[in-house]
Formats: C-alpha cells, sequence, structure tokens
C-alpha cells in the first residue's frame, strides 16, 4: 500500500488528466496536487476551472522532457509520488509527426523517471515513493477477432505512437529492474467522455453532426475497439495508485467491444434523440474514407486481474457513458468551440484532405 502525500500529475490539462484531477482533488484534501502540463493544443486550462482555486492544487507550465525544471519540482514540493499522463497522444498525428512523440512519450517519460532516481536514489521505499505510469494497450499491437489482451501478451506496437508508449513502458521496468524505482504501470483501452479532444474518434462524430459536416469512418469501420468512460477509468487509476503491487502492471478495460461502425450508428441515434432531430437523421453524414495506415483491427483486454486483485468495477455501461458523453457536449459549446480553433480546422483539413 501507498499512501500519497505530494502527488506530480503530468498532463493533468488533457482528457483524462484533467478527469483525474476533478475527480481527485476534492476527494483526497490532505494530498497536494502539482499538475506539470506544457500546454499543447491537447491541454487546456478550461477543463480545470472547478479546481483552479483548490488549497491542494497548484499547476506548473512546463515540458516533462525539461530535466532541471523536472529536478527542482521534486525539491521544492517534496513528490512523493509521479502519476504520469502526459504524452502526445493521437495515433494519426503520429503518423504525420513522429518525432514529437519520441521526444514527449519517451525522452519525458526517461526524464521523470531520472528525476524519481535522483530524488529518491536506489531501491527507495515503495511505501513513501511510487512512479505511477499510465499506458495504452496499443503498445500489444492488433488481434484477430478472436482473443483478448492480458498482463503477459508481448509487446508489438505497430503505429509511430504505440512504438514510443512501448518504449516508455519498457524504460519504467528497466528502472525497476535495474535501480529498484518502485514503479506501477496499467494499460488502458479506448477512454471516452467529457474534455476529449476532437481529433478522437468520438468528439469528432459529435462535433460533425452538430455542424452537419461529413463524419470520416476509416476503412469499412469494421476495425474493434474496447471503449472505457473515462470517469470509470479515474476510479481504477485511483485504486491501482493506492493498491496496486509494486512492480505490477494492470490492464484496465469495462468490456465493452464495438466495431466503429456500430459505435458511430449507436453515437448518432443518441444525439438525435437528445436533439430531437428524426431518427436516423445524422447517420446519413456517414462517409467511408481512406483507411489509416497500418490501421489496428481490434484491441479487447483482459482486466480480470484489476478486477480480483484490487475489486475494481465499472460503474457506467456504454450506453450510459454514451449518453452522459453527448449530453455533456450538447451543454458545453462553448468548450467546443473554444477547443476546435483555427489550428484545429488546420490540421482537421490537412488530416482529412488526404483521405
Ligand atoms: P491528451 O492528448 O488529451 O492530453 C495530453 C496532455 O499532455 C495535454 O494536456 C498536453 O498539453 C500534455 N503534454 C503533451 N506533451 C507534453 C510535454 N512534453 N510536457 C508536459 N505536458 C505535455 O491525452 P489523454 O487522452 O488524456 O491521454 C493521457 C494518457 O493516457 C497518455 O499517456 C495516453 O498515452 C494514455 N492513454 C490514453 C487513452 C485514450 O483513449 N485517450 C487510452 C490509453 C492510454
Ligand atoms: O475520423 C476517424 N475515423 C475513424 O474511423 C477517426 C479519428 C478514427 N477512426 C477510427 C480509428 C480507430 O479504429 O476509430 C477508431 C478510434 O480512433 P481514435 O479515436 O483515433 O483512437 P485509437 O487510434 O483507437 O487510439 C486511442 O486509444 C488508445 C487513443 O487515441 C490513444 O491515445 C490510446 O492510447
Amino acid at each position: 500500500v501507498h499512501t500519497p502525500e505530494v502527488i506530480l500529475v503530468t498532463g493533468g490539462a488533457g482528457f483524462i488528466g484533467s478527469n483525474f484531477l476533478l475527480h481527485m482533488v476534492p476527494r483526497h484534501p490532505s494530498v497536494q496536487f502539482i499538475n506539470l502540463d506544457s500546454l499543447t493544443y491537447a491541454g487546456n486550462l478550461l477543463n480545470l476551472r472547478d479546481i483552479e482555486g483548490a488549497p491542494n492544487y497548484r499547476f506548473v507550465r512546463g515540458d516533462v522532457a525539461d530535466a532541471p525544471l523536472v529536478e527542482r519540482l521534486f525539491r521544492e514540493y517534496g513528490i512523493t509520488t509521479v502519476v504520469h499522463l502526459a504524452a502526445e497522444s493521437h495515433v494519426d498525428r503520429s503518423i504525420m509527426t513522429p518525432l514529437s512523440f519520441v521526444l514527449t512519450n519517451t525522452v519525458g517519460t526517461v526524464t521523470l523517471l531520472e528525476a524519481a532516481r535522483k530524488a529518491w536514489g536506489d531501491q527507495a521505499d515503495p511505501k513513501r515513493f511510487r512512479f505511477y505510469h499510465i499506458s495504452t494497450d496499443e503498445v500489444f499491437g492488433s488481434l484477430g477477432p478472436e482473443g483478448y489482451f492480458t498482463e503477459e501478451t508481448p509487446y508489438n506496437p505497430r503505429s509511430p505512437y504505440a512504438a514510443s508508449k512501448a518504449a516508455s513502458d519498457h524504460f519504467v521496468r528497466a528502472y525497476w529492474h535495474t535501480y529498484g524505482l518502485p514503479i506501477v504501470i496499467s494499460n488502458c483501452s479506448n477512454n471516452y467522455g467529457p474534455y476529449q479532444f476532437p481529433e478522437k474518434l468520438i468528439p469528432l462524430v459529435i462535433l460533425n453532426a452538430l455542424e452537419q459536416r461529413p463524419i470520416p469512418i476509416y476503412g469499412k469501420g469494421e476495425n474493434v475497439r474496447d471503449w472505457l468512460y473515462v470517469r470509470d477509468h479515474c476510479t481504477a487509476i485511483e485504486r491501482i495508485l493506492f493498491f496496486g503491487q509494486t512492480g505490477q502492471t494492470y490492464l484496465v478495460s469495462a468490456g465493452c467491444e464495438r466495431k466503429n461502425l456500430e459505435l458511430v450508428e449507436q453515437l448518432l441515434d443518441l444525439l438525435d434523440e437528445e436533439l430531437g432531430r428524426p431518427p436516423g437523421q445524422s447517420r446519413q453524414l456517414i462517409t467511408f474514407v481512406k483507411d489509416r495506415p497500418g490501421h489496428d483491427f481490434r484491441y479487447a483486454l483482459d482486466a480480470s486481474r484489476l478486477r480480483q486483485e484490487l475489486g475494481w468495477s465499472p460503474a457506467y455501461t456504454l450506453e450510459e457513458g454514451l449518453r452522459e458523453t453527448v449530453r455533456w457536449y450538447l451543454t458545453h459549446r462553448d468548450w467546443l468551440e473554444a477547443v476546435a480553433d483555427a489550428s484545429y480546422r488546420a490540421y482537421y483539413e490537412k488530416q482529412y484532405a488526404l483521405r
């Protein structure tokens, strides 16, 4: 059992990071939270308005790959715990610009590990220090129609994003084996929910449907993803952070697999219902486009270890999570307009012109 006192959350202004901070900061008033985020296009302080003035929360703008800065944070704040979420996270962008993924995801992770080792030394006490690395199911590669990834599945990353995350996972484990740095890793499936940037499938579909623009489906829409509501992910992170076994890996999934086309149809039907549009209207916007290069066919995770050892289970069904997500985007149109700015539109044009 690890008892955090001062948690360095990296990437706390992003999608999962902001949901995590909004969940944790009010629930753990005696724990200090330092949010280190460089505020790339994916990070937004608007996400954190509800905790902005909280006495146990502080924001620091900076890069996880900036060694002097990270070392100073360890010294100044007496960091006991790292929850490392900062990353370049979008597969399509990694296909356009792979190097930034190596710099943030791989070099950034090693920079944090080094700072932790400098601050806590070799063989640090796991009760006092913990480095929690958040990773992805994409490190395992692509499944056929049957079977599941487990914690023992060999790594087989296939996109530049997945390769950069796989490398970071290997470094985190290397620090455990080599220096006894107390680490824990979780690999989760596709998250969705409030504050997700509209480059990702679910918010992209919602935004395009609201604007009555074509909804691009890669290939035939038969690829399968395993969907996890971000609030369920946050309760899993909380559980693993406090009770996960040092050196261990946990897979996080709610067991909600869907073909992309089925998911998009269900989402559009929910949206039509909430907007009072005639049933089936938004489905007409679906447009099949050129496939993503190296598009992984299927992800599905076996989360038995997390469920059995740590007693976690998801609170939301896919239908409930999707409905909450649709309602959140409909009631936060100002947020959507703020993030879907000129630079987003330029990205979108470039990305989808090719398709
Ligand atoms: P996101 O892209 O929404 O947010 C990333 C955050 O990191 C942003 O706030 C950004 O400003 C910040 N950041 C980027 N580069 C940085 C740097 N060099 N220094 C400091 N901050 C930097 O990502 P997300 O979807 O919230 O993902 C969070 C983590 O979870 C990532 O590590 C990602 O690999 C992992 N993950 C995400 C999913 C998913 O479905 N979203 C699934 C599995 C794993
Ligand atoms: O316009 C689109 N059309 C489409 O058909 C987009 C953006 C996506 N897709 C497909 C590709 C995938 O099969 O939908 C699926 C989901 O795509 P993304 O939202 O880009 O997610 P994915 O590539 O599966 O990766 C996500 O899950 C694992 C996150 O972005 C990663 O950060 C995470 O590690």
